[in-house]
């Protein structure tokens, strides 16, 4: 079977429970919410390369106030190489309670799949030379059941989870919702659950 984002996303939607998740911009966005919306998850549908940048400022906030929550950004492998500074930030910050899904389809498939450098280039071996200890690879291209996020959420340290699937959207929903209504929502979430 081709695995594609879709599947990906269903597989660790399906897995957890009232974490935090915030989302890349364009399809990963629009699959998460047709699949399972929550008031938990955030719909980051501004600019690529800041989904995960707004998920540790989240992480960082929740641990000041000793809120022992996790958040789980799924991000995609163009936003991270535009705005590769980001592994670099989160790994010097180390927040114990973030774990970072790049999804990794060799694609900007929310634009038509023009293909990124990430079949040259191993994310998974950049974020080990940066330093990060929980680093996992998972090749979902033939079958999702290996993603099981559940098994780093107890890590005491930057999650770094690199799943590899084959590039395609699906047919989505558009999100019916404003940024400042997805934002209201999440926000509402977070301190209704204190
Ligand atoms: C700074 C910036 N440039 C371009 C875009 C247009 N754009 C939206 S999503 C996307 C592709 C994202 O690719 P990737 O992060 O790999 O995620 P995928 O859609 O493949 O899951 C592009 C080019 C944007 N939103 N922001």
């Amino acid at each position: 079977m081709i695995m594609k984002r879709y599947d990906a996303i269903k597989k660790i939607i399906t897995d957890l429970d009232d974490e935090l998740v915030i989302s890349n911009i364009g399809f990963p966005s629009r699959e998460l919410y047709g699949i399972k919306d929550r008031n938990n998850n955030f719909y980051m549908s501004g600019s690529m390369g800041m989904a995960t940048p707004i998920a540790l400022g989240l992480s960082l906030a929740l641990e000041e106030k000793s809120d022992d929550r996790k958040v789980i950004v799924i991000d995609g492998d163009g936003s991270l190489l535009m705005n590769f500074g980001e592994l670099i930030t989160v790994y010097a910050q180390n927040p114990s309670n973030l774990i970072i899904a790049l999804i990794d389809n060799e694609a900007y498939g929310s634009t038509g799949s023009q293909e990124t450098y990430t079949s040259k280039v191993n994310l998974s071996n950049i974020a080990k030379s940066i330093g990060y200890n929980e680093v996992y690879y998972v090749d979902a291209r033939n079958s999702v059941d290996n993603i099981d996020i559940k098994q780093y959420l107890d890590k005491k340290e930057p999650v770094f989870l690199h799943i590899k699937v084959k590039p395609g959207n699906t047919k989505a929903p558009i999100i019916d919702k404003t940024p400042s209504q997805i934002k209201n929502r999440f926000m509402e979430s977070i301190n209704k659950e204190n």
